[in-house]
């Protein structure tokens, strides 16, 4: 056997990267696999310095499988009919920014970055998701209160928007690409308030100068497993330490609001620029989001481990069509120009994909800081409007069992979510289910008092009879 069967070798870059114009904070599979691609197209289309320099804001991992493959990495489209590997280049460099804020600082500050894009995921804001605003009390955001170099996403960006300030420079643009509503306003809205009580001279300049576009993301991206990692070395005869696996679709809707104008040419590429992204971050957290948190919580306590083996149970096939038609789309706004009944056609098509491995497990993560703006809304307009949401009240009761930490069979769940700790309590309390209702983080407590009755019936079905009856019971 040669040493080449053996060990493969290591993907490495072919051609340079254009010079450093983005720091992106947050370098997880999502955003190699959606926002990194859209550039470098654009890039290849019109030109312009807008390589990346991503940053990782806790762990090493990325960095040191990037690092010996030049900052390059496989993102492999995984459609229904095949599959199609492409050599991604537009990285230049990772950094980490627990081992050196002072270099992610230093990197956010210089003259040629216009724009620092973030996927941070909903945690990363340390906002309260129930207001939308700055929790200080977070202990990353008390921390970033008073010492010079940051922890948190809001607290690098503060500062780094206060260097540039102080060099009489323009600031960056700062382009969120979380699932949040508002994902823009969101951003802006906590790095006011961090600049407020830092320094209100900043805080002015920030609100005057500074520009935070929303945008909608899509593309579904799972985690990479182990198994992928050898895949993609049998298709592209190397060793590619950090691929990302992705499906064939995406979407990307920007405001086009930067500063000074300066972005890659986006529109070249296919990204939608639009003055208000209001209508498609609803559509998109409502109908893909929501009913993916509702397979994930009913699918995983119905023993799925993934979103497409939940497409082929025809319950939950049936439960998330249920979601589609009669909970979701009417309580809807559709942006200009879109049938939400063809969206739904599409977004039941990739979910089925087999090629995708994306596990419940995974989407089930962090369901405090998701049910909000995938879920509740929805609810909160049904309920006023006087219509009845069976579904989306079963999948909340379903997240009430899945954060106990023991799923209907007793078996226990590995739950991560930042208030992990305080869910275990509320949902093994006496009463679970006014427990949970009661923690305002999460709850609006005008919709708290309306969910109490019905989630309370869905919860005694749930533990009564288990996810596929009390689907099939309700729905
Ligand atoms: C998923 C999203 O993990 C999750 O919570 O719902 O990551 C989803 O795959 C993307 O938003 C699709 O664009």
């Amino acid at each position: 056997m040669t040493l080449s069967q053996t060990s493969p070798a290591r993907l490495t870059r072919t051609r340079p990267a254009p010079a450093v114009g983005i720091v992106h904070l947050g370098l997880g599979a999502f955003f190699r696999a959606h926002g990194a691609i859209y550039i470098e197209e654009a890039v290849a289309a019109s030109g312009g310095d807008w390589g990346i320099l991503g940053v990782s804001l806790q762990s090493p991992t990325m960095r040191d499988h990037l690092a010996p493959q030049g900052g390059t990495y496989t993102a492999m489209e995984m459609g229904p009919e095949g599959r199609k590997a492409r050599h991604v280049q537009i990285l230049r460099e990772v950094l980490v920014a627990r081992e050196d804020p002072e270099a992610v600082l230093r990197a956010m500050a210089a003259p040629e970055i216009r724009i620092v894009s973030l996927t941070v995921t909903e945690k990363g804001y340390c906002h309260e998701p129930a207001t939308g605003r700055l929790n200080l009390n977070h202990p990353d955001i008390r921390h970033d209160l008073t010492a010079a170099l940051p922890i948190s996403a809001p607290g690098m960006l503060v500062r780094a928007l206060d260097l540039r300030r102080r060099a009489g420079l323009r600031p960056f643009t700062v382009m969120t690409c979380d699932n949040l509503p508002n994902n823009g306003r969101v951003v802006r809205g906590v790095v006011l308030d961090l600049a407020h009580q830092i320094d209100p001279t900043l805080a002015r300049w920030i609100e005057t100068e500074g520009r935070f576009p929303a945008t909608m993301v899509d593309r579904i991206v799972p985690a990479t497993k182990p198994e992928d990692i050898l895949e993609v070395a049998e298709a592209i005869g190397a060793h590619d330490a950090a691929p990302v696996m992705h499906e064939p679709f995406r979407q990307w809707v920007v405001e086009d609001d930067f500063v000074d104008g300066l972005r890659p040419d986006l529109g070249a590429v296919g990204v939608q620029l639009v003055q208000d992204v209001t209508e498609y971050e609803h559509m998109k957290l409502r109908m893909l989001n929501g009913t993916h948190s509702s397979l994930a919580y009913l699918g995983y306590l119905s023993g799925h481990e993934t979103i497409a083996d939940c497409m082929a149970d025809p319950v939950l096939e049936q439960t998330v069509r249920h979601l589609w038609q009669a909970e979701i789309i009417p309580a809807l706004t559709p942006p200009p120009g879109v049938d939400l009944h063809a969206y739904a056609a599409e977004l039941h098509a990739r979910y089925a994909n087999p090629a995708i491995r994306h596990r419940t497990w995974q989407i089930a993560m962090d369901g405090s800081q998701k049910l909000p703006q995938r879920i509740l809304g929805t609810l909160d307009t049904n309920l006023q409007a006087g219509r009845p949401c069976p579904g989306l009240t079963l999948a909340v009761a379903a997240w009430m069992v899945y954060v106990s930490g023991t799923d209907l069979d007793g078996r226990p769940i590995e739950v991560k979510d930042p208030l992990a700790p305080i869910l275990k309590e509320a949902a093994t309390s006496a009463r679970p289910v006014a427990a949970l209702l009661a923690l305002s983080q999460v709850f609006p407590q005008d919709l708290a008092a309306r969910l109490a009755d019905p989630v309370a019936r869905a919860y005694e079905l749930l533990k009564a009879n288990g996810a596929r009856r009390a689907m099939e019971t309700l729905l």
